[in-house]
């Protein structure tokens, strides 16, 4: 081959891998739901943002930063700031992971939640092995510099995380045993000195209800204003287990911002015993759902951030054995019941303003968008307890063309009620529905599917429609 020919072959093959990684981009946001502006602009028609943490690890993952580009405006670096990273050994510095993070963002239009200067977990031993007497010093030193460092480009530093027990006393850790509950208002003034514009945020866990630690936060906070300490926020962490969103969380959030402080929830995660039912998903979805609303019910809280991407990125089940499916997204990245009922407590809608771009289309005979030329498959499972019931629906385009938008027609059992849905809007709630796309999975290329549910009332009756038709076609059951 001629030098010409081998560059020409060359060239071919690298435009034939990036066309490759096009397409595979445009699939994975397709299936992430990316297509409608995702929850981020939900999120800030309402006026929050909404989040999730980011790893090093998880900036090599084109299903993961899909996923984060097309749904988060804000990022919280899962470790790459905090101590053992940033300060391994005393005044030697590593702001490499953390830059890359903050790279991350700025590339993609979103902000960063610095997380976090002092904590005394990855705190590295150097510091939790010094005398008294210069703790104190190395503290305001590890502030300073990091503060510094990140000046200008972090919306928010988490300055002290986790500083309470679950009793509300405070952690009798290095700093607290160094100098006592005044390193947190020396901590707030050192990092407000090196970063005035960077809003100061005290966060814990187990704080989202009220209770013994959430007072003592609040007594806290309330007594930091007092003296004029700079304190911006609360971060409630929220990591919950299935069916345990407190039902105190609003009228919690809302006293801290009668303080004259921000709220935001900074972890958001909802763990299930495996493996997840159809019920248990229908579960989280409410919980998600509820936790979105009392951010929403609350003028100060400014953000929802979810602790990792998808279920495959959570932490949960290496710390709680038995434990997972914590997440809006499953570990192939598709969004879970969870998702749905996200974006519909956001004001997401097929009729919605957001939806708009790919709201559903009369159904056709003639091909897409309606009736998928070459026709439909279902499949449909139910779960039923005495009064109640959810189903879960998967329609796949059997069909040669893309669908623009669908609409699934069935008829419900004698007595079944539909009372909440997710990925798709459902109506009317009994009788002969129509089920029809929302505005993040109404595009189904041939062999595609999408999956949506809803939870009803039933009476004795709870058995799956026995037929489903798309725009006047039956489908395969
Ligand atoms: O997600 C973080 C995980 O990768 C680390 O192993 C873990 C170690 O403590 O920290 C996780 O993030 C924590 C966060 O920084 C503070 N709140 C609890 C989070 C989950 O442990």
């Amino acid at each position: 081959m001629s030098v010409h020919a081998r560059l020409r072959h060359r060239l071919l093959a690298v435009a034939a891998a990036l066309a490759a990684v096009a397409l595979l981009l445009t699939a994975l946001s397709a299936r992430a739901g990316a297509t409608g502006g995702g929850l981020k602009s939900l999120a800030e028609a309402k006026g929050i943002y909404f989040g999730t943490a980011l790893t090093q690890g998880n900036l090599g993952v084109p299903a993961l930063t899909a996923v984060a580009a097309a749904q988060f405006d804000m990022v919280t670096p899962g470790n790459e700031m905090k101590w053992d990273t940033t300060e391994p050994s005393d005044g030697s510095y590593d702001f490499a992971p953390g830059d890359q993070i903050v790279s991350y963002a700025q590339a993609n239009g979103m902000r960063v939640r610095g997380h976090n200067l002092v904590w005394d977990s990855q705190l590295p031993s150097w510091v939790s092995s010094l005398p008294s007497a210069q703790v104190q010093s190395a503290m305001e030193g590890h502030i300073t510099t990091e503060v510094t460092h990140y000046r200008g480009q972090v919306y928010s530093w988490d300055v002290v995380n986790e500083p309470f027990n679950d009793d509300g006393t405070l952690k009798q850790d290095v700093f607290f045993n160094a100098m006592g509950s005044g390193y947190i208002a020396d901590a707030l003034r050192t990092a407000h000195a090196a970063d005035p514009g960077a809003k100061l945020y005290l966060n814990d866990y187990n704080i989202e209800g009220e209770n013994a630690k959430s007072d003592a936060m609040y007594t806290l906070v309330r007594s930091l204003k007092a003296q004029g300490v700079p304190i911006d926020g609360v971060g409630f962490e929220s990591h919950f287990i299935l069916g345990q969103v407190p039902s105190t969380m609003a009228a919690n959030l809302e006293r801290f911002t009668a303080l004259g402080v921000d709220v935001a929830v900074t972890e958001l995660d909802d763990r299930i015993p495996l493996p997840a039912t159809s019920a248990d998903l229908a579960q989280q979805a409410d919980d998600y759902a509820a936790v979105v609303q009392d951010c929403l019910a609350v003028s100060g809280c400014v953000g929802v951030s979810q602790w990792g991407v998808g279920d495959a990125d959570s932490w949960i089940p290496g710390t709680f054995p038995g434990y997972g499916a914590a997440t809006m997204f499953d570990s192939d990245y598709q969004p879970k019941p969870a998702y749905g009922a996200v974006v519909a407590a956001l004001g997401g809608s097929a009729t919605g303003p957001s939806a708009s771009a790919s709201a559903s289309a009369p159904p056709s005979a003639s091909g897409s968008p309606g009736a998928p030329a070459g026709g439909c498959q279902v499949a449909d499972s139910v779960d039923a307890w005495n009064t109640g019931m959810t189903e879960n629906i998967t329609l796949t385009n059997t069909g040669a063309t893309t669908l623009g938008a669908w609409s699934l027609v069935f008829t419900l059992g004698g007595g079944q009620a539909v009372s909440s849905t997710w990925n798709a809007a459902i109506s009317p709630s009994t009788g002969q529905v129509t089920a029809t796309n929302l505005s993040y999975n109404g595009t189904l290329a041939p062999g595609a599917s999408a999956s949506f549910g809803f939870q009803a009332t039933q009476t004795g009756d709870f058995a799956a429609p026995a037929s489903f038709s798309l725009g006047g076609v039956s489908c395969v059951g």
